[in-house]
């Protein structure tokens, strides 16, 4: 290991998201330390392919055994780690799932913050240190008269969450900047808007979308169910997203970011997306827990899906106690001051992520 060479440490990083930006750190020449929890099964499938033998003469990846709830384990990680940097991503990120154990979650997305704020200060490594926090669009809860006046959550659009995944979330970002004020820290928010790809979790919305499309496309599953059509979601690429929270780190003064790409989606138009990548059309009827999509015509020989083929039900199973029906985010901030450009827009991202799930099966 050279002397200049930075070193990171992500939490979280068996997720979508540590795992592309361990390959972003990892590109720009990083030493990368991951927490991963243990499990048992499992559970790197996302890293696998950058996993080094630790036998290796030079080795600029390992991962070390933790949890966001065990606060001696954190500070024993910092402490051996001495990171330059450290990306918080670690969190029980799935909304519905947060109402079901809501004081899991207050404890690994809100405490498990202030675990990595505190280790840090405790070790005396504040003016060594930074640290990103991710935080999410859930924060702004999808109220519409908190919009700005042209219609976007941004930087100063006030919070009110709406699931125990969002509360909880709140009290990371709010520690972040506490510990930012207090302490002098270099301690950032990055207030991310949905993001998305092949590496995306099975049971979040878009993914579950590709991979009914593909799975019902080459014959393996008759009919997908979904529970609300009717919210709306910003929804980017999760590596640009990776690309903008190393830029929050690397900037002279701590601040928090917005980052979304400005456009909106109805569930129901993400469906007909996903399904057109297989050349199908649909039909929609109905409404509520009634709606249905049909196959209307399908202009691909490889997958030949009968007209009239009941593809899509809604089960009201999947409703929320309460929901997030609008989020839409002004990515002006980041664009201006990080200088940052995604890649990717929703449509180059739907066909990724169809095809990708089409070689699964
Ligand atoms: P993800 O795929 O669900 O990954 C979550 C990661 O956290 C996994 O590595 C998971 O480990 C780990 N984790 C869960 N509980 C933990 C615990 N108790 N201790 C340590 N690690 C734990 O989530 P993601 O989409 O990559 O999101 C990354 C972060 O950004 C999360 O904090 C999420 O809340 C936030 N966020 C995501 C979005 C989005 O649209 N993707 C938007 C805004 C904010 P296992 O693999 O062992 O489960
Ligand atoms: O739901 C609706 C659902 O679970 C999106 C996390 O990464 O982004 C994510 O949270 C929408 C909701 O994501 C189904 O009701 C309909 O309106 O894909 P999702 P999310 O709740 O927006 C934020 C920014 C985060 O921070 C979170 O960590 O889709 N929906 N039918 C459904 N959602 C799911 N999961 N499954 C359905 O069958």
């Amino acid at each position: 290991m050279s002397t200049t060479q930075k070193v990171a440490l992500v939490t979280g990083i068996t997720g979508q998201d540590g795992s592309y930006l361990a390959e972003l750190l990892l590109e720009k020449g990083y030493m990368v330390h991951g927490v991963k929890r243990r499990a048992s099964s499992f559970n790197t499938q996302r890293i696998d392919h950058i996993y080094q033998d630790q036998h290796e003469v030079h080795v600029n990846f390992k991962l070390h055994y933790g949890d966001l709830t065990d606060s001696t384990n954190i500070i024993r990680i910092i402490q051996e780690v001495q990171p330059d940097e450290i990306y918080n991503l670690g969190a029980m990120s799935h909304v519905m799932v947060s109402f079901d154990s809501p004081e899991y979650v207050a404890n690994v997305d809100g405490l498990g913050t202030l675990r990595i704020l505190e280790a840090v200060r405790l070790l005396g490594l504040t003016k060594k240190t930074r640290v990103y926090q991710a935080s999410t669009s859930e924060l702004y809860g999808g109220l519409a008269e908190n919009k700005n006046a042209a219609g976007f959550y941004d930087e100063n659009s006030p919070f009110y969450p709406r699931s125990p995944y969002g509360a909880a979330k709140i009290y990371g970002f709010w520690i972040t900047k506490n510990y930012r004020e207090a302490y002098n820290m270099f301690a950032c928010n990055g207030i991310l808007f949905n993001h998305e790809s092949p590496r995306r979790g099975e049971t979040f919305v878009t993914r579950k979308i590709t991979m009914a499309v593909a799975a019902i496309a080459k014959g393996k599953q008759d009919c997908l169910y979904l529970g609300n059509l009717n919210s709306q979601r910003d929804w980017g690429h999760a590596k640009d997203y990776v690309e903008a929270m190393w830029r929050i780190l690397q900037q002279d003064v701590p601040e928090d970011y917005v980052i979304a790409t400005g456009v909106t989606t109805y569930i129901r138009d993400f469906v007909i997306m996903a399904f057109a990548e297989v050349g199908v059309t649909l039909t929609f009827e109905g409404e509520q827990e009634n709606e249905t999509a049909t196959v209307a015509a399908c202009s691909n020989p490889l997958y030949q899906i009968a007209i009239g083929t009941v593809v899509l039900r809604v089960d009201p199973e999947y409703y929320r106690p309460t929901e997030v029906d609008l989020l839409i985010g002004d990515p002006t901030k980041s664009k201006t001051q990080l200088g940052w450009k995604p890649q990717y827009d929703l449509a180059a991202m739907v066909k990724e992520m169809v095809a990708s799930d089409l070689k699964l099966y």
